[in-house]
């Protein structure tokens, strides 16, 4: 009899590498059972997107070993990303599509809740995440897309930055008022982390320095410090779209060094020693919710930005020394990119690293260090611009302040020669502000120890080399460049609007998602009629879901057919939502005035959060919702216009509002806005904006076409003449009889009849000195906003607008964005990552 010994060999898939929608369930409920200790009767939704989030990231572990293996192996030259902030948005979607399996995920899902209906659905599962909100605004968001388009053009990158265990608070409304929550995105853990506890780095601080001679005789410096911190790394895989590199994200937290120290213990110091532990973990728990147009000096921030780039310098030494050699070839290997000046402290620390650690030469270590950094700068406002006071630094930073002492002698001798007899200049250029008290010019710092400086967008590169950073453009013009920010078309076309990838996919293939000027061929599609009408119809879709989630949230029933205008952005007066407000106000008195006037429907959606404490950015958001709450209840508005506020504004959020956007509001007062990027997000998602000439407005415009974009207002060079001369809001108030009328109504208590008095701060602002121009902008932007409507009732041509808008936003890709960095400041090139098996 022929027995058979060996049982066949039954080919099965590994449960966490294998992509067949049977072995992605199995691997859900292995997840759910030996992860989250759950079985599915008993899991809850949290449990269950825990399990296709481990079940997800398995499936991308391999490469982001294989990607760190690559680089070591092939001695590649890395960029490092320092930002202290990064927006990331939820990664559970992002990771589905860059890994190509999110219909398989899907399925597997839904294969699986018809034995256990416990399960939700898979859009409510991807809906649970949390999303990590570590930053404000788009700083932040800038850094998570640059992210993104590094690892998907495979360029050997790691990003750092501190692991905030409260993010931006989360915003509710009460009573029309902005209420902060704290933001617990930590609460249930966080699955697409690992921490590496064996890459500690300690961080020091105070104390005191002391000279002495080493045993060559040579002259040192020690710093003798009185506090210690640890450093603990939590790496995240950031994954490029359709490869196999996976960047790292290396944030730190902070915790205190292990052992009490027993001689205090003795001494009966327990509670100091205790506060000590307590202060060092205190650290790395809440992100500063700070805007951009003041710089308010808190000493934990810069606690906060020097623990994060100490942590990451001595990371990238350790690194360079155990697999590429000698630190004299250190900016050979990296290139460390400053994300606005937050991190720019790192060039007094490289600088102490190498001469005090590291035991280099003076001039040795500020050629590697100036070789090594790059600066970006985000804004123009003098304000804004971060300095830090030099007894502030004295207490904190003792050996810094040394460091940046000589540096600064070194530096002004350089400008004396170059410019022989002019104090003037030295009193500018000085890393030293002595005007009054002193303080640390933190964009100075940046500007001497870098090898290279951009601005983000054309025309803010042009005012940082005319005004802010004017003699540093005179002296180092090599330095300087425009790199125009981008966005990332994975998260901000193919993930939030897939109904319209896939029509862009269905007629022009998917090669746009790696290359956005392939968008381009849309253009033959503008006279099709049965395109433009699915165009208009996936749009129309849209609209209706938000307005469906805003009736559910709000109570607010909008009609999907009106125009879509939004403004979704931080609150700041420089963006000038108010403007917004005074249209809408313009408006529905001339629907008083006349009930029958035949206006185009609008719906007016806002959302932002506006810093603690910034006093007029609150009193904006209350009077967005106490002008819709008289105009929404207005029998004679007969729904023609509508006003919604809507809370907690987010990435996640975004996602769902750029697609639903007619009209996109970016109406900053020219020379403002450093750039911009949700101009672009609203652009490439088929909106229309009415902008002022600021930022990339500018750029957009010169790219869709002057025709496809309403512009309105003063020029930068307009707003510089009009603020030299002497200004006086009251004739533009007297001028205009509407405008007088709306801005009468705010301040007599017509949208706050219990408080009348509630908006005369805003409204003394305006009248006094009304810093932003809004008088003078109004009568351009009533009329722009009138072309607008007109406009809007032509649909078939608005379509044509919206098609030609994505067609060629291409340049706004963080991919080119990217490619331009690389070439041209980092000089980095792709490697190509290949899949390998580690099991
Ligand atoms: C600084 C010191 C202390 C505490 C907080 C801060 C701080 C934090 C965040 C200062 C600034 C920020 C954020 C700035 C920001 O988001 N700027 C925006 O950057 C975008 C990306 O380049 C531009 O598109 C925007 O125009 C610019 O406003």
């Amino acid at each position: 009899m022929n027995k058979n010994i060996n049982p066949p060999i039954i080919p099965m898939e590994d449960n966490r590498t294998g992509l067949s929608v049977e072995t992605l369930k199995r691997a859900i409920l292995d997840n759910l059972f030996y992860v989250q200790g759950k079985f599915p009767a008993i899991a809850t939704p949290q449990d269950y997107y825990r399990a296709v989030a481990y079940t997800v990231r398995d499936r991308l572990l391999q490469h982001w070993f294989n990607t760190s293996e690559t680089y070591l192996k092939e001695n590649v030259r890395i960029v490092a990303y320092l930002s202290s902030e990064f927006l990331l948005g939820p990664h559970l979607s992002n990771n589905l599509i860059n890994l190509g399996i999110n219909e398989a995920v899907c399925q597997a899902v839904t294969e699986l809740k018809s034995d256990f209906p416990n399960i939700p659905d898979f859009a409510e599962i991807l809906e649970i995440e949390e999303e990590p909100g570590l930053g404000n605004g788009g700083l932040g968001r800038l850094a998570a897309c640059y992210m993104d388009s590094l690892a998907t053009l495979e360029i050997p990158a790691i990003s750092y930055g501190i692991r905030y265990e409260f993010g931006i608070f989360d915003q509710e409304i009460e009573n029309g008022w902005q209420k902060e929550i704290t933001d617990k995105w930590l609460k249930f853990g966080n699955p697409w982390e690992i921490v590496r506890p064996e890459a500690e780095v300690k961080v020091k601080w105070g104390g005191h320095t002391e000279p002495y001679f080493d045993e060559n005789g040579r002259y040192q410096v020690k710093w003798i410090a009185h506090k210690e911190v640890k450093g603990i790394p939590y790496d995240t895989p950031i994954l490029g779209y359709k490869k196999y590199t996976a960047n790292t994200l290396r944030l730190w937290k902070a915790e205190a060094v292990e052992c009490l120290n027993f001689s205090i213990f003795k001494a009966g110091d327990y509670f100091d020693e205790v506060q000590d532990k307590v202060d060092s973990e205190n650290l790395t728990k809440i992100l500063y919710p700070n805007d951009d147009t003041c710089f308010t000096p808190q000493p934990l921030r810069l606690e906060q930005q020097y623990f994060f780039v100490s942590c990451s310098l001595q990371d990238i030494i350790r690194l360079h020394l155990k697999y590429k050699g000698s630190l004299d070839t250190l900016h050979e290997k990296f290139t460390l990119q400053l994300n606005d000046t937050h991190p720019a402290i790192a060039i007094a620390e490289l600088m102490h690293l190498l001469v005090d650690e590291h035991h280099l030469e003076w001039e040795q270590a500020w050629d590697i260090t100036t070789k090594t950094f790059a600066y970006t700068n985000h804004s123009l406002l003098p304000e804004a611009l971060e300095r830090w006071s030099i007894r502030l630094f004295q207490s904190l930073l003792p050996r810094h302040l040394q460091i940046i002492y000589e540096i600064n002698y070194r530096f002004l001798q350089e400008v004396a020669l170059k410019y022989p007899d002019d104090r003037d200049r030295l009193r500018r250029m000085s890393l030293i502000d002595e005007t009054g008290d002193r303080y640390i010019r933190m964009a100075h710092l940046a500007s001497v120890g870098s090898y290279a400086i951009n601005g983000v967008a054309a025309l803010h590169t042009e005012l940082l080399k005319e005004e802010v950073l004017q003699d540093f453009a005179q002296m180092y013009p090599e330095k300087f460049s425009n790199k125009t920010n981008g966005v990332t078309p994975r998260r901000f076309l193919l993930l939030s609007n897939p109904k319209l990838a896939d029509l862009i996919s269905q007629k022009i293939g998917e090669d746009w998602i790696n290359n956005l000027e392939e968008l381009r061929q849309l253009e033959s599609f503008v006279d099709r009629p049965d395109f433009c009408q699915k165009w208009r119809n996936i749009k129309l879709s849209i609209k209706q879901e938000l307005a469906h989630y805003i009736e559910q949230e709000k109570g607010i029933k909008i009609d999907p057919y009106s125009l879509f205008d939004i403004q979704a952005k931080r609150i700041h007066e420089y963006k000038r939502p108010h403007l917004n407000v005074l249209h809408i106000i313009t408006l529905y008195n001339k629907i008083k005035a006349n009930p029958d006037i035949d206006i185009t429907p609008r719906t007016f959606i806002f959302g932002g959060k506006a810093t603690p404490g910034y006093f007029m950015a609150q009193l904006i958001i209350k009077l967005i919702n106490s002008v819709a709450d008289v105009v929404n209840n207005d029998p004679d508005v007969r729904d023609r216009l509508k006003v919604v506020f809507l809370k907690d504004y987010n990435v996640k959020f975004a996602q769902r509002v750029y697609p639903a956007a007619d009209l996109s509001e970016q109406i900053s007062l020219a020379g403002r806005e450093a750039s911009g990027t949700g101009n672009m997000k609203f652009a490439m998602n088929g909106a229309l904006t009415i902008g002022t000439f600021d930022g990339a407005n500018i750029e957009i415009r010169e790219a869709v076409g002057c025709d496809n974009f309403f512009l309105f207002g003063l020029t930068e060079e307009e707003v510089y003449a009009l603020k030299a001369s002497d200004y006086n809001p009251w004739y533009y108030y007297h001028q205009n009889s509407y405008l007088r009328h709306a801005i009468d109504q705010i301040g007599y208590g017509f949208f706050s009849p219990q408080d009348p008095e509630l908006f005369r701060p805003l409204l003394d602002n305006l009248m006094t000195s009304d810093e932003y121009l809004l008088l003078v902008d109004y009568g351009f932007y009533i009329e722009c906003q009138e072309r607008v409507s007109q406009a809007y009732r032509d649909l078939e041509n608005w379509t044509k607008m919206s098609i030609l808008n994505v067609a060629r936003i291409g340049k706004f890709s963080s991919d080119r964005a990217i490619r331009e960095y690389c070439q041209e400041i980092w000089h980095v090139e792709p490697v190509t990552v290949e899949p390998k098996n580690y099991l």
